[in-house]
């Protein structure tokens, strides 16, 4: 494909991570712009070549909606030409030259071996009726990239309520993202090329398969080095080294910024479980 733009989703909280990724994009030769999906107002003043995208009427339907914010993303579904990325990917090859033999809807994750997280009940019947072999087109929501524009506003309105429970999955505030996207996906009809698999076989993009100090040993081969490390589900906290990638393109006051949202979300996390055990505890002691 002819990569035209990159697209990601940031919003104020975000924008050390964004930094980074943009950074990352440069320090590869990729001077593509970056159109940038406000996740909320919350926003900041963005880098050069980069610029806020707003499809007003996706964010008026989905606002009314009350969708998550992570649903924006589906503004990607109505244009061509781009490579999404989360603010928790690091650019290590040029992506125009990484997808220059790719086409169609592309991407390059792990989610064929583990697909857990890419359907709920519903969505998984439509995708086992489709293929025996369903796993290799599921794919991972914060990287993918794609050439053909799969849908416009009103199609995608159309699809989105063409059934209750397809409106549940894509519009309800409670439903992940990435369940919506990869159903959407499906229902547009288009083949998900996986770069992992044949013929172009490239290794994982995913910063947890990375461990130890030699991590580029596998990245010997250029054509079969991955072209964004994706940290996923991984924090940046934990003490990998490859977590230098992304450290490395920050300021040390930048770094302290990063570590501190990092050290507030455990925070927020501990609590949320704490809350959810003593109301357990609360409701046991009822019954
Ligand atoms: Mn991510």
């Amino acid at each position: 494909m002819k990569l035209e733009k990159i697209v990601s989703l940031a919003n104020k909280n975000s924008e050390v991570r964004f930094l980074a990724m943009v950074r990352s994009l440069r320090a590869t030769g990729c001077n593509l712009p970056v159109w940038v999906i406000p996740y909320d107002n919350n926003k900041f003043d963005l880098p050069e070549n980069c610029i806020w995208w707003e499809m007003p009427e996706v964010i008026a339907y989905l606002d009314a909606a009350g969708s998550h914010k992570m649903m924006r993303k589906y503004q990607c579904l109505l244009t061509t030409n781009y490579q999404y990325v989360d603010s928790d990917v690091v650019f290590v090859r040029d992506p125009e030259k990484a997808l220059l033999n790719a086409n169609g809807f592309v991407t390059s994750c792990g989610h064929w071996l583990h697909p857990e997280h890419t359907y709920v009940a519903y969505t998984l019947e439509l995708f086992k009726e489709k293929s025996t072999l369903w796993e290799k087109n599921v794919f991972n929501a914060g990287q993918y990239a794609c050439d053909v524009q799969l849908f416009d506003f009103e199609g995608l309105k159309a699809i989105i309520e063409s059934k209750p429970e397809i409106k549940e999955i894509c519009l309800n505030a409670r439903t992940y993202d990435q369940v919506a996207l990869n159903l959407l996906i499906f229902l547009s009809g288009i083949e998900v090329n996986n770069l992992t698999l044949p013929p172009f076989r490239m290794e994982s993009t995913w910063a947890g398969n990375y461990t130890d100090d030699n991590f580029e040993r596998f990245w010997k081969d250029e054509d079969k080095k991955p072209y964004i490390i994706h940290w996923a589900g991984c924090n940046f906290d934990i003490a990998r080294p490859i977590d230098r990638l992304f450290m490395d393109l920050l300021t040390t006051q930048e770094q302290q910024v990063l570590e501190a949202q990092l050290k507030e979300k455990n925070k927020t996390s501990v609590h949320s479980i704490r809350r959810s055990l003593s109301k357990l505890k609360r409701m046991i002691k009822r019954s």
